[in-house]
């Protein structure tokens, strides 16, 4: 059962996450199936699964749906950028924070960075987290796990690569924003990485365990 079962589904709509989600669940050694691989096409059903005041609750409900929908172990990832001078927002908000439906992409990270810096024109207090929650979920369980990557919000874009508000994230182990970072920087001391790192030691943990004769692992 689950890690024994090879294909996982990797249930994002979102380009820059799939990326490297793809990387860091490597160590599975599963096959990585995207959600446009099995064609399965947007829904306006979606809109409503994260709706929940958690990033883990609404990563869990974004897993078993697509579990449901497609009965392959599934794995997801909600996330967000919680800014300290601002109470912890956009936090669960983050992708719809700049209140553009019409956007999406590129042109969708360029409205909510423009709305971030706004919001912290003459701030002084620049602290931020970026909160990642990494849900698993089969026929027979469900995990999650959570991680986190502090930093500061600078008013420059600083930096390409990533995606949303990576070019005006200073990371602060890093010393340079997540948009400058290569991929494999950002892969190792980012949200995503800290929670799905953590996801899959407890995937191959329980996947180590013996299976006593009823299937149950000991
Ligand atoms: P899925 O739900 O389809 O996975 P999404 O983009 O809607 O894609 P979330 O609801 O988890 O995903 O929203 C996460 C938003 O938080 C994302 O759109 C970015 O704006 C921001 N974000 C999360 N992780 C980020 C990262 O590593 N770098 C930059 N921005 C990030």
């Amino acid at each position: 059962m689950a890690l024994d079962a090879r294909r996982i589904v990797v249930a994002t709509r979102n380009e820059g996450k799939l990326r490297e989600l793809v990387a860091l669940l490597a160590p599975l050694g599963a096959e990585i199936v995207s959600l446009a691989t099995l064609g399965i096409p947007e829904s306006s059903a979606e809109d409503a699964i994260e709706s929940h005041e958690t990033f883990e609750e609404n990563a869990l409900a974004k897993a078993r749906y697509f579990h449901a929908l497609t009965g392959l172990p599934t794995i997801s990832d909600d996330s967000g950028l919680a800014v300290d001078a601002l109470g912890g927002r956009p936090g669960v908000r983050s992708r719809r924070w700049s209140g553009r439906d019409d956007l999406s992409g590129r042109a969708l990270d360029a409205a909510n960075n423009a709305l971030l810096v706004e919001a912290l024109r003459g701030v002084e207090e620049r602290g931020a987290r970026f909160v990642c929650a990494a849900a698993y979920v089969d026929d027979a369980r469900e995990l999650v796990r959570r991680g986190e990557s502090s930093g500061r919000i600078v008013d420059s874009a600083r930096g390409s690569g990533g995606f949303g508000y990576d070019p005006h994230f200073l990371s602060t182990e890093l010393g340079r924003t997540f948009g400058e970072a290569t991929a494999e920087e950002k892969g190792r001391v980012s949200h995503r990485a800290r929670a799905v790192d953590a996801l899959c030691a407890a995937l191959l943990d329980d996947r180590a365990r013996p299976v006593d004769q009823a299937g149950r692992r000991g």
